[in-house]
Order: C-alpha cells, then sequence, then structure tokens
C-alpha cells in the first residue's frame, strides 16, 4: 500500500527490490509512530506543573541506561533484519547473472547514451555492430545482457521500471542484466550528476514482442538471413 506510487515494475526481480523497500517502509513507519507517540507523550505526562521538581537523571544505573539500550539494540536488530533480507536479494540479482540472450554495450558521455549492439555475429567490434544515440531495443521475456562504460565523467543507469540502477565509471567496464516482462516504451534516466546537461540526458528503451523484435533486427540489418538473427518464440 505504500509503494503504490513507484513506477509500475516490469522485471522479473522487480518484485524482490519492491519487497525489500516495502520492509523498509514498514519498519520505518512503524518506528515513526512510536517515537513521535513516545515523544508528545512524555512532553504531555511530565510537563511543567506547580509544586514539581524537575529531576536530574545521569543514566548511571542500568534501569536508566536501559531507556537507551534497549531502543539501540531493537534498531539494530531491525537494520540486521534488511540487511539479511536485502543480501539474498542483493546475490540473486547481483551474484548470479544468468546467460543473456541478448548482448548490449552501453556508454555513458556527457549527455548521452550510446548504445552499441553486436549485430547479428552477436561480438562488438566486428563490421556488422550498429550504434545508436539514447534508444536501446530489447525483446521482451529475454535476458539482456549489458556492458557499460563512460567515455568521461560518472554517469548512472537507471531503468526505474526495471529496479535497475548501475553506476557507469570511466576507466571500468561494469555488467549489469535485466529481464523484462511486458513491451512498452519507457525512460532511462541518468542517475549521477554529470554535468551541465545531466538532466536532458534520457534515453528510452523499448521492449519489443518478440515478432516485433525480429522485424526491427530486420530492418536494422536487412542483408542478414532471418535465421541467424531471429529471435524464436519460446
Ligand atoms: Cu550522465
Amino acid at each position: 500500500m505504500f509503494l503504490d506510487w513507484l513506477p509500475k515494475n516490469i522485471s522479473t526481480h522487480g518484485g524482490e527490490i519492491d519487497s525489500i523497500l516495502h520492509l523498509i517502509y514498514s519498519v520505518t513507519l512503524v518506528w515513526f509512530i512510536v517515537t513521535v507517540g513516545a515523544l508528545l507523550a512524555f512532553a504531555l505526562l511530565f510537563r511543567r506543573r506547580d509544586g514539581r521538581r524537575a529531576a536530574y537523571i545521569t543514566g548511571d544505573r542500568l534501569s536508566q541506561a536501559a531507556w537507551l539500550l534497549i531502543p539501540t539494540a531493537l534498531v539494530l536488530a531491525l537494520d540486521l533484519w534488511i540487511d539479511f533480507r536485502g543480501g539474498d536479494a542483493w546475490a540473486r540479482i547481483k551474484l548470479h547473472t544468468p546467460p543473456s540472450d541478448l548482448q548490449v554495450q552501453v556508454t555513458g558521455k556527457q549527455f548521452n547514451w550510446e548504445i552499441l549492439y553486436p549485430g547479428p555475429d552477436g561480438r562488438f567490434g566486428t563490421p556488422d555492430d550498429l550504434q545508436m544515440d539514447n534508444e536501446l531495443h530489447v525483446a521482451v521475456n529475454r535476458v539482456v545482457g549489458i556492458v557499460l562504460k563512460s567515455k568521461d565523467v560518472i554517469h548512472s543507469l537507471y531503468l526505474p521500471n526495471l529496479r535497475l540502477q548501475q553506476n557507469v565509471i570511466p576507466g571500468r567496464e561494469l555488467h549489469a542484466w535485466f529481464q523484462a516482462t511486458q513491451p512498452g516504451v519507457f525512460e532511462i534516466p541518468c542517475l549521477e550528476l554529470c554535468g551541465f546537461g545531466h538532466s536532458g540526458m534520457v534515453g528510452r528503451l523499448i521492449v519489443h514482442s518478440a515478432d516485433d523484435y525480429n522485424q526491427w533486427v530486420q530492418e536494422q540489418w536487412p542483408s542478414t538471413s532471418r535465421s541467424t538473427t531471429a529471435i524464436t518464440q519460446p
């Protein structure tokens, strides 16, 4: 119920990310209500009254220090609970990359995303490579492997609908992957303040149905036979 405002999830692993967000929101909301409630209750109960003197409490005794120690232990336990749940999802999404059906290279530069397609031979650095600015075409239900590079400064590839975000670091080659579950057109903003044109640095992710994707491939590489490029229906 707290997460209705999130962008539509179209990722196979998005539900897991959202459930962690949900856990964090729930924990912090309950804790917020308890803390503010206690604050207001104590302010009311121990307000200034005639004939009552304020006590100077040093916190030396355990029964006094417990007012700090117990909430601290609770916050720590809740933190570890979030870490534990998050670590599981993190491992599944970040450590175990499934074999990819499609490969693209995304290079951040001020202020564009350069998308490089390997072409029918599936290899980068060959004559059939194709480069486009800001347009990432993929097929639905296919695992897309992304090689990430930067030409100048730090950028950050952000696909909110896929619950995917990865910084792009000059001098390093980083990897990401996703599997989209629905066709459509989605935004790819840059999430790292990278210069005066940062706010305009936004690409488009086009998730095609299998047929549309094959047609797009035919349009981009017309000379190639269908059998080498086409994606077979699952
Ligand atoms: Cu950028």
